[in-house]
């Protein structure tokens, strides 16, 4: 649950205007503490392997995650650390998996993309989630109904045919799956303008599946609207997509931007981290301070702990 937002000086005092409230910018700002310090640590020599952070995407989990039950399952993707942080809150678990430490989710050998914990799982694969979720979300409506699979996937990912037979299948047989696509305009170096014809709206048309646009990072609002679609999903078991339209502030990776300076410039005065900070003088700066003090301690720890062990199996 979330508390409910105080007014301070400077501020609005109309609830529906002062969204978010503490507990969901808080965990925001978390999320963005979290890919900043994982860059940061690549920077520094202190971090191997890949890593792709959500910058700028941080609003869309915190804001389905609340539509979620633990009971629902979620299928990630290879740029999943919000999705799992809105899950569980555990930066530790998280960063320990990444650095390959003690106290890792999977042991250390999933990785920044390769994370199972109860019922979620991440996958780098493209495309790989959709016909999975869909196999789950079968297996839901038959054993547990009421509980529904959510897969993150973004624009690019649309070019993957596992995509549209996953589509198929849960319009065909009915299936509580809802889809929710990052769509940040980019895949990897190729604008969404290059590697998609036609709309994803039009491609959730084609299965006769309902899709809902998201164009505000408002977690209030968007909750608000996609509430009652989402209980649709689990009632009349059928799938969804829901396309956000968001923003990639940070690289594909780690330093691999292609996009002119201006361009991502363009993006940060879009950003919900911009719109809430300019918004809310009075507890933003005080939140940020928090999430950032958080994650540092929560660096500092983990990087002193021992290598993680794997035990095998
Ligand atoms: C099957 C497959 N092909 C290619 C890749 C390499 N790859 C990783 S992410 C990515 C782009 C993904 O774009 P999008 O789906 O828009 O997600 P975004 O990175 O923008 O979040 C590519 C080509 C992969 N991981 N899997
Ligand atoms: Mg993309």
């Amino acid at each position: 649950m979330t508390r409910p937002a105080t007014a301070v000086q400077g501020e609005t005092s109309d609830p529906a205007a002062s969204s978010p409230q503490d507990a969901d910018l808080s965990l925001m700002l978390m999320i963005r503490a979290f890919e900043l310090k994982l860059l940061d640590l690549y920077g520094r020599g202190l971090l191997n392997g890949t890593t792709h952070t959500c910058l700028g995407q941080e609003y869309v989990p915190v804001a389905v995650e609340a539509l979620l039950d633990r009971r629902d399952h979620v299928f990630s993707n290879h740029r999943g650390h919000g999705h799992y942080l809105a899950r569980f809150r555990d930066p530790a678990g998280l960063l320990a998996e990444i650095m390959g430490r003690e106290g890792a989710v999977c042991a250390g050998v999933g990785g920044s993309q390769h994370i199972r914990r109860d019922r979620f799982l991440s996958t780098g694969v493209q495309g790989e989630s959709l016909p999975v979720a869909a196999g789950v979300a079968l297996h839901l409506k038959r054993a547990e109904p009421g509980r529904l699979a959510c897969v993150y996937v973004g624009d690019g990912t649309f070019g993957e045919g596992a995509v549209y037979e996953a589509f198929n299948i849960a319009a065909l047989w009915g299936l509580p799956l809802l889809v929710v696509v990052e769509n940040n305009g980019i895949a990897q170096s190729t604008p969404t303008s290059r590697h998609l014809a036609g709309s994803i709206a039009g491609r959730a048309a084609a299965f006769g599946i309902d899709h809902r646009l998201v164009e505000t990072s408002d977690v209030t609002e968007i909750r608000r609207t996609l509430e009652p679609l989402v209980s649709r999903v689990r009632s009349r078991a059928t799938p969804l997509v829901v396309e956000f339209v968001t923003r990639r502030l940070g690289p594909h990776s780690k330093g691999d931007d292609t996009r002119p300076a201006r361009a991502v410039q363009d993006l940060r005065e879009q950003d919900w981290y911009a719109r809430c900070a300019a918004a809310f003088p009075g507890r933003f700066p005080r939140l940020d301070a928090e999430a950032r003090a958080h994650i540092d301690a929560v660096a500092a720890e983990v990087m002193a702990r021992a290598p993680s062990q794997w035990e095998g199996s």
